[in-house]
């Protein structure tokens, strides 16, 4: 086993300078907490920038004493803190995912120094990675590592996390590096989301920029297999349930208590930032005030802002923004004993931040946009009476886990009020059971079953990709083959058509056997021992006319139709096809908006042809006609497959698998057994397989094959050895 090296922008630590020397300080951060059992275990480290541009005479000093913790630091220059950090990455990635694209701010230079210090991170990186290890990388500055590592060392296993959301297609598009973010990202083995809409607009992504397809999550880049999956990030729960009744909490709650008086308390925390919906919110309480004037003097806001990139513009005019709404609705209600809202731009230590979990009777949680939100989730677990009422914002992830909250949208001035209403005077018997219900799934979902996962589900996949490579035929494994093949009494021989005997011809009427596969199905046919089938996607009608001269079985169209040796076509199935008519008219749509594209109509599927189409128009193309295809065919039993250069619409009961397990049953003497093929319709020939038998992948993508050829040249290089021998 080899060490865990996890690798964020920020070290978990903070370090300060007082009175001219340098002082460490963990922070409290959850992700800190969450893998604080990890990385400060056996040789693990964490690698990431502590936090400050630290002077080059003090860097060799703090390498020394965060090395002793297990962490090693990434020095950043105030350039780099500037146009990597403050710059490409707080405002340019974050409003864009953050759908505030009005601030987002597009220079190459930011760019560069974005791609610089990726490169730097890696480096740095890169002197401790070895072989075994396994690499946890997190969050937006650092969407360029996984493919940096992964180019520095092909084997490592490379999870990432993001912790803020991913946009839509729509929104990412905008950005003019959309491509290379996205292939850094695929660098990673496993990929870790919030929510599954952040899952769901990747994957969207990857398919439209990256033009690769997904199944359940599962995407294969070259011939790697990675992987996607919503792991909605938890708390450190008996943390914050504890610090709810440490004494200090409780002195800080009484203390509070006086100061502020009998009235109700409605909380808001977050970090300064447009996303937290700050302004809106108070806006919200101003109306609030307006329309129940009866809670005037009962209710106040406990308002907490805690500093945060305000050397960025939009941060600074956002601060100003906040301190002129409070002074001017402070300003309109206050009364000489009571003030509508405290407001505080600072941050607090945790037993102030549980004092002010305790006494509140309303979270008002409401972000324009979050990844997550931890205080909510701090919130109710802090309530240990399971009092209390949250009010959450329908964009922040957490609110698909927390749906016993009051929901709302944060643009809804009317339901926001509204939802301060229906909280301040819910019935405690409400209040309590929907605490008690939002507290049993945060116990159960807290930050360490977050780690487990996150660490499982990688180690899976990595496995899954283990059993997935296959071995490229060899001389010493063509020998092997070649042997079994002679040795044998009764062979049965899979062989799919295009792509596995023959290339790829702009027109696939074009692709009748050549001279060679003339000679090579006709020794292999002739020989009373081999019973062959030519297994194809295919309609009928070409197999048929081109194979008249061979003895051998043939299946037609992914296995609705069998041919026996001398017999005509049957098909074993029931298969509707009464959606072929809609679905042909819309082919013909893009047909006619896509000039060299045609579309061949089988008995019971589909196929778009893009090859002669003009390059790039084709791929655009197709992730169109996919999604709308998708779309269409969501409630009907179809698969749209991408194939080469092709889109292929057939009934999801029909597959290889199916014809090819039929003909064993046919032939059930056969001791050598061989399948062949080249695109994912014969990854499920290959499945039914036994296992002694031969299956070889033509192509280098990952497949369920035992082993893999480069090209169908190679094919008939194996099959004319044998015939040789
Ligand atoms: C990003 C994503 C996602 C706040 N004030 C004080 C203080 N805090 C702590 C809270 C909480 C944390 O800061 C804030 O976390 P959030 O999740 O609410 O927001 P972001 O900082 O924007 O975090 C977010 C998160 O990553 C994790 O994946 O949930 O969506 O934007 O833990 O308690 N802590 C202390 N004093 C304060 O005054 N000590």
């Amino acid at each position: 086993m080899g060490k865990t090296i996890i690798i964020s922008n920020r070290l978990p630590v903070k370090i300060e300078q007082e009175n001219n020397e340098l002082v460490y300080k963990a922070s409290e951060g959850g992700l800190a907490t969450g893998l604080n059992s990890v990385f400060k275990q056996g040789n693990n480290l964490w690698v990431g920038w502590p936090g400050l541009a630290i002077e080059k005479s003090q860097e060799q000093e703090v390498h020394s004493n965060l090395i002793k913790q297990h962490m090693k630091p990434v020095f950043l220059s105030s350039e780099e803190i500037e146009d990597f950090y403050e710059g490409f990455s707080n405002e340019t990635l974050w409003p864009n995912f953050h759908y505030f694209n009005q601030y987002t701010v597009y220079k190459e230079e930011l760019w560069l120094a974005y791609q610089r210090v990726n490169q730097k991170f890696a480096e740095i990186l890169s002197e401790e990675l070895e072989d075994d290890d396994t690499v946890w990388i997190h969050d937006y500055q650092l969407l360029l590592l996984p493919q940096l590592i992964r180019a520095i060392s092909p084997n490592a296993t490379i999870g990432f996390f993001l912790h803020i959301p991913f946009p839509s297609y729509e929104s990412f598009r905008l950005l003019p590096w959309r491509r290379e973010l996205l292939n850094g990202m695929l660098g990673a083995d496993f990929l870790g989301f919030h929510t599954y809409d952040d899952m769901r607009h990747f994957l969207s992504s990857v398919n439209r920029l990256a033009g690769l397809g997904n199944s359940n999550g599962t995407i294969k880049v070259k011939n790697r297999l990675i992987k996607a999956d919503a792991l909605p990030m938890g708390i450190d729960y008996e943390k914050y349930a504890a610090s709810a009744q440490d004494p200090e909490t409780l002195a800080r709650e009484a203390r509070y208590r006086k100061s502020i008086g009998t009235v109700k308390l409605i909380l808001s925390i977050d970090r300064l930032d447009y996303s937290k919906g700050i302004p809106q919110r108070l806006r919200a309480f101003e109306l609030f005030l307006s329309k129940y004037p009866y809670f005037k003097e009962k209710v106040s806001l406990f308002m907490v802002v805690v500093p945060s990139r305000d050397s960025v513009s939009k941060y600074k005019q956002l601060k100003e923004e906040i301190d002129l709404l409070v002074g001017r609705i402070n300003g309109q209600f206050s009364k000489l004993n009571w003030t509508p809202i405290h407001y505080f731009y600072r941050s607090f230590p945790l037993p102030a931040l549980s004092a002010f979990y305790r006494i509140s009777d309303v979270a008002l949680v409401s972000p324009m946009r979050d990844g997550m939100n931890l205080v909510c989730k701090e919130y109710v677990a802090s309530r240990l009476d399971k009092k209390g009422v949250l009010i959450l914002s329908e964009m922040a992830g957490a609110s698909k886990e927390l749906s016993d909250a009051i929901i709302v949208n944060p643009n809804d001035i009317h339901q926001l009020v509204e939802a301060m209403h229906k909280a301040l005077t819910m019935p405690e018997e409400l209040q309590i059971e929907s605490m008690n219900s939002m507290q049993k799934s945060l116990k159960r979902y807290n930050i360490h079953a977050w780690v487990k996962l996150f660490m499982d589900e990688l180690a899976n996949v990595k496995k899954e990709q283990s059993h997935l490579k296959t071995r490229l035929i060899d001389n010493q494994l063509s020998e092997e083959i070649k042997h079994a093949y002679k040795q044998s009494e009764e062979r049965l021989i899979f062989l799919d058509y295009d792509g596995t005997l023959v290339g790829f011809n702009e027109n696939p009427d074009d692709s009748k056997p050549d001279q060679e596969l003339i000679e090579i199905l006709d020794y292999l046919t002739k020989d009373k021992n081999n019973h062959i089938v030519i297994i194809s996607g295919r309609g009928r009608q070409s197999l048929e006319e081109w194979m008249k001269p061979y003895s051998l079985d043939i299946v037609a169209e992914h296995g609705v139709w069998i041919k026996r040796m001398g017999k005509p076509f049957k098909t074993f199935m029931k298969i509707n096809a009464s959606w072929k008519k809609e679905t042909l008219s819309l082919l013909e749509r893009y047909v006619n908006r896509t000039p060299g594209s045609f579309v061949e109509e089988k008995d019971y599927s589909l196929v778009w042809h893009y090859r002669k189409v003009e390059t790039g128009l084709g791929e655009v193309r197709t992730r169109e006609l996919t999604s709308h295809l998708k779309y269409m065919t969501a409630n009907e039993n179809l698969d749209v497959l991408e194939g080469d250069m092709i889109v292929e619409i057939k009934n999801s009961e029909i597959n290889k698998g199916k014809a090819t397990q039929k003909l064993m049953e046919i032939y059930p003497e056969a001791d050598f057994l061989l399948a062949l093929g080249d695109d994912f319709t014969d990854e499920d020939t290959f499945k039914a397989m036994p296992e002694d038998s031969y299956t070889i992948k033509v192509g280098t993508s990952a497949s369920e094959a035992k082993f893999s050829v480069n090209s169908y040249k190679e094919v008939r290089k194996l099959f004319n050895d044998i015939i040789k021998s």
